[in-house]
């Protein structure tokens, strides 16, 4: 190969302008330096340092970044894109914790809060010194979260919230949760410190997947608010449904970079090893896996990028977000597979990232809608008809 650089044949690189690409290379630098070195500890003992990790996060400026004010960056979306790429070549976990925060917790506060929310939170939510969780999804209503239980009544000028959700990212560790619930007149959102007498937090355990990050149980009992918890501007199921498609976006560009690591180390590990008195990588069999990769990881970019101009343009819609989202983490769950397959016994182990970054996927393809969510999302879109019930 001459002058071609084999994890972007189709020289997706030349479609970002210069500071796109110095934002994702600053994050990519970042990831280098302290997160990389320490993933297959975090992974292998399934604990992360969040508070210490949200500071510096906070430092590097990606939390909330594409947010305007407030501390926050103001950057386009195509910048979170790359910059989630970057994050999740690292680890899935690592970009679930800045999609947590900035996608769904502080894009919560930011689109739908008061002046006086907006101003108590999302500045020091931007530096990471505060850590959000986002609590839509209950055990028993996950892909269907309009059934949920979780109640919130009036009792005076407060609010009284009920109820348990699930799966919930950062939830044991955060300062605040965003939680949905329903009132007399539909589901609203309510900011809640953790603080609050009757909310506790319980971390999931026995997680293969996503280890690298905080997932929780949230118990709300009698969880008393006072009346300005309530996010003013929240009204109905799609306020949530709303945070949901700036985090997915975020996985349109995020899930490709876990397959460019799995793709990266591929190429590495075929080239150097030998087989049968060659090197792997000179085998027909192993090119055609390494060429479907690169196919995919391309392809992928190229809807990823289209779908974060028609974010920057103000024209995407919810089906947008879905076909990127269902392609693309589909295509890295796939690269990441197939990569195993290369590494041969050294793939099953912590010393290469690609089952790590597999295993991770497995809950990509689960979390901000499953695949299956997404292609009735894209069915309903083609023929106007809802086949979700
Ligand atoms: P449906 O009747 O279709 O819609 C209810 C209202 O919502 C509106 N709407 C949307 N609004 C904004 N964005 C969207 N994507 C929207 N989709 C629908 C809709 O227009 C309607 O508005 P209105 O004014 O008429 O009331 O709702 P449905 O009950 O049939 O459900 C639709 C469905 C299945 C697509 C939705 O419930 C869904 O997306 N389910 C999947 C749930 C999900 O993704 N949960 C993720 C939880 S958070 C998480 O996983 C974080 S993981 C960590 C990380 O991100 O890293
Ligand atoms: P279910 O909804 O029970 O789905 C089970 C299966 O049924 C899936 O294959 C699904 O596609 C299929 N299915 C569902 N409906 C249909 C249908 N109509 N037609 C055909 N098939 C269907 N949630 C939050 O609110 N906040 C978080 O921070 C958060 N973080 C998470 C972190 C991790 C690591 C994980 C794994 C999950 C997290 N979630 C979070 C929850 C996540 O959003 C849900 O797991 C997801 O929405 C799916 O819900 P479920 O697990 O209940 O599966």
């Amino acid at each position: 190969m001459t002058g071609i650089p084999p994890l972007d044949l189709v020289a997706a690189d030349d479609l970002f302008s210069d500071e796109e690409r110095a934002i994702r290379d600053t994050v990519r630098r970042f990831c280098a330096e302290h997160v990389r070195p320490h993933l297959a500890e975090w992974f292998e003992q399934g604990v992360i340092p969040a508070r210490e990790l949200a500071v510096e996060l906070g430092k590097l400026g990606v939390l909330g970044m594409h947010l305007d004010g407030y501390g926050c960056a103001g950057t386009n979306a195509v910048s979170y894109g790359l910059a989630c790429h970057e994050l999740e070549a690292a680890d899935s976990g690592i970009r679930s914790l800045v999609s947590v925060q900035g996608s769904l917790a502080m894009y919560a506060i930011h689109a739908y809060g008061s002046d006086e929310q907006k101003n108590e939170w999302l500045p020091a939510m931007a530096t990471g010194e505060k850590i959000g969780c986002f609590g839509l999804t209950e055990a028993d209503f996950g892909s269907n979260p309009g059934g949920m239980r979780t109640t919130a009544k009036k009792d005076g000028a407060d609010w009284v919230l009920n109820g348990t959700k699930m799966w919930i990212t950062n939830g044991s560790v955060a300062d605040v949760a965003i939680v949905w619930a329903r009132a007399d007149e539909g589901v609203r959102g309510f900011v809640v410190p953790t603080s609050t007498k009757g909310f506790t937090a319980n971390t999931v355990p026995g997680k293969l997947s996503l280890r690298a990050s905080v997932t929780s149980e949230l118990v709300l009992e009698d969880v008393r608010l006072p009346a300005a918890a309530v996010l003013p501007k929240s009204k109905g199921l799609s306020s949530p449904l709303g945070c949901l498609n700036e985090a997915r976006f975020g996985i349109v560009f995020g899930a490709l970079g876990a397959a460019r690591d799995c793709l990266e180390t591929a190429i590495a590990y075929a080239n150097d090893r030998e087989v049968f008195d060659k090197p792997l990588s000179a085998y027909q069999l192993t090119q055609e896996k390494l060429a479907e990769m690169a196919l995919e990881l391309g392809k992928g970019m190229l809807l990823a990028e289209r779908i974060g101009r028609l974010k920057d343009s103000g024209t995407l819609r919810p089906e947008h977000v879905s076909m990127g989202k269902l392609n693309n983490v589909r295509a890295a769950i796939q690269i990441a597979r197939e990569a195993r397959t290369i590494l041969g016994a050294n793939g099953i182990t912590l010393e290469y990232p690609v089952m790590r970054h597999a295993n991770n996927l497995e809950s990509v393809l689960t979390y901000e809608g499953t695949s299956e969510v997404h292609l009735l999302v894209i069915g309903q879109a083609l023929t106007g008809v809802s086949a979700f019930r």
